[in-house]
C-alpha cells in the first residue's frame, strides 16, 4: 500500500516531466522528438507537479483539507517559470492580493469559472489520502479544486481524476469493473457520456486509431477533453511505461494527460513499476523526486494513524 502512495505522486510528476517538452504538440511531431525509446529528455516537472506538491503538503499539514492553508501553499511555491494556465494565474494573484480561497476563483471567465485540467491536474494526493472513502474524496475533490477552479465541469474532472486513483489504489480491482464504478461515481453528463465511450474502446478487439480518441475523448486543456483520455490511457494499457507513453503520443496537452495518466498506473502497479530510468532523470532538488516520495510516505502514515484512531 505505501507503494501505492509513493507510485502516485511520483508517477504524476514522472508524466508531466516526460510530457513537458512537447506540450502543445501533434502526435506526429511527438513521434518525431521521442522516436522509439523514449528518453526523458529534462526531468524538469511543471505547475502540474508544483500544484500536486502544494495538495500534498496541505494535506499533511492539517491531516485534512484546509482551504485557507492549501491556497497559501500554492502561493509560496508559485513560480511562473513553470507554465501556469492563465485562470490559474489569475486565480493566485487574486489570492496572493488577499481574496478568500471562497471567492477569488469564481470570477474567472467571466464569472462562470474555470473548466481547465488545473484542478484534475494536481489531485493525486487527495486521491490517495481518501481512497477508502468516497464522500470525503469527493468533497475535497470540489472544495480543493475551487481554489482555482469554480467551473462545475473543472471540479467534476477533479473528482472523477480522484476517484480514478482511489479505484486503482484497491487490490484486486478489475479494469472493466473499474469504468462501471466511474460511471456511477460521476454526476455530470458530458463526463458520463464520455465514459460510455471508453467502455466502447474499451470492448473492441482491434486496436483503436489513435485519430478516433482524440476526436472522441479530447486531448485539450479543458478537464472534459483530457481527465477522460488519461483513464482510456491507463485502462487500455498493461504496463506504467506503456500506459504514459501512450498518453504523450496523442499530443496536446501530453504533460497534464500523462501527468494523469501516471497518478492512476502509478497507484494502481505501484512505485517498483516506474521505469528507474525515468526515475533517475526525474528533477532533485529541495521539492524534486525525493521530497515527493516522502509526500506520499507520509501521507500514507497519516492515513494509518487516522485509520487506527477511527477503529477505536
Ligand atoms: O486549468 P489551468 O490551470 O491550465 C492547466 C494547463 C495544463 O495544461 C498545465 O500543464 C498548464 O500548461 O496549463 O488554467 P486555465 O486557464 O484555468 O484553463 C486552461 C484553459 O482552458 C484556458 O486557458 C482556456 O483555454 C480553457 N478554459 C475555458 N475556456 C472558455 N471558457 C477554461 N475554462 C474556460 C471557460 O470557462
Ligand atoms: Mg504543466
Ligand atoms: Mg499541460
Amino acid at each position: 500500500m505505501k507503494s501505492k502512495f509513493t507510485g502516485a505522486l511520483i508517477g504524476s510528476a514522472v508524466g508531466d516531466a516526460l510530457g513537458a517538452p512537447v506540450e502543445g504538440y501533434s502526435m506526429k511531431k511527438v513521434s518525431s522528438v521521442y522516436g522509439e525509446d523514449w528518453k526523458m529528455i529534462s526531468g524538469r516537472y511543471t505547475d502540474d507537479t508544483e500544484m500536486m506538491i502544494g495538495v500534498a503538503e496541505s494535506l499533511i499539514e492539517n491531516k485534512g483539507f484546509n482551504g485557507e492553508d492549501m491556497a497559501k501553499r500554492f502561493i509560496e511555491n508559485y513560480d511562473p517559470k513553470r507554465g501556469y494556465g492563465p485562470g490559474s494565474k489569475e486565480a493566485l494573484r487574486r489570492l496572493s492580493e488577499g481574496e478568500s480561497w471562497k471567492e477569488a476563483s469564481k470570477k474567472l471567465f467571466g464569472g462562470k469559472g474555470s473548466y481547465g485540467n488545473g484542478a484534475a491536474m494536481r489531485i493525486a494526493p487527495v486521491g490517495i489520502f481518501y481512497y477508502d472513502d468516497v464522500d470525503r474524496l469527493r468533497e475535497t475533490a470540489y472544495k480543493s479544486s475551487h481554489i482555482t477552479h469554480s467551473n462545475e465541469l473543472g471540479k467534476e474532472g477533479a473528482a472523477l481524476q480522484a476517484f480514478s486513483i482511489a479505484l486503482a489504489m484497491q487490490e484486486r480491482v478489475e479494469k472493466e469493473g473499474m469504468l462501471l464504478e466511474l460511471k456511477e461515481f460521476v454526476e455530470n453528463e458530458v463526463y458520463k457520456e464520455k465514459i460510455r465511450k471508453i467502455e466502447m474502446f474499451f470492448e473492441k478487439e482491434a486496436e483503436v486509431d489513435k485519430k478516433e480518441v482524440i476526436s472522441e475523448l479530447g486531448s485539450g486543456e479543458e478537464a472534459f477533453n483530457s481527465v477522460p483520455t488519461a483513464i482510456y490511457s491507463f485502462i487500455r494499457s498493461n504496463s506504467f511505461k506503456d500506459a504514459v507513453v501512450y498518453a504523450v503520443s496523442l499530443g496536446g496537452d501530453t504533460d497534464t494527460i500523462a501527468a494523469m495518466t501516471g497518478a492512476i498506473s502509478g497507484a494502481y502497479y505501484g512505485e517498483e513499476a516506474i521505469p528507474k530510468e525515468w526515475v533517475e532523470r526525474l528533477e532533485g532538488g529541495k521539492k524534486g523526486k525525493r521530497y515527493i516520495r516522502w509526500l506520499g510516505e507520509e501521507l500514507y502514515h497519516i492515513k494509518l494513524q487516522l485509520m487506527q484512531r477511527d477503529r477505536w
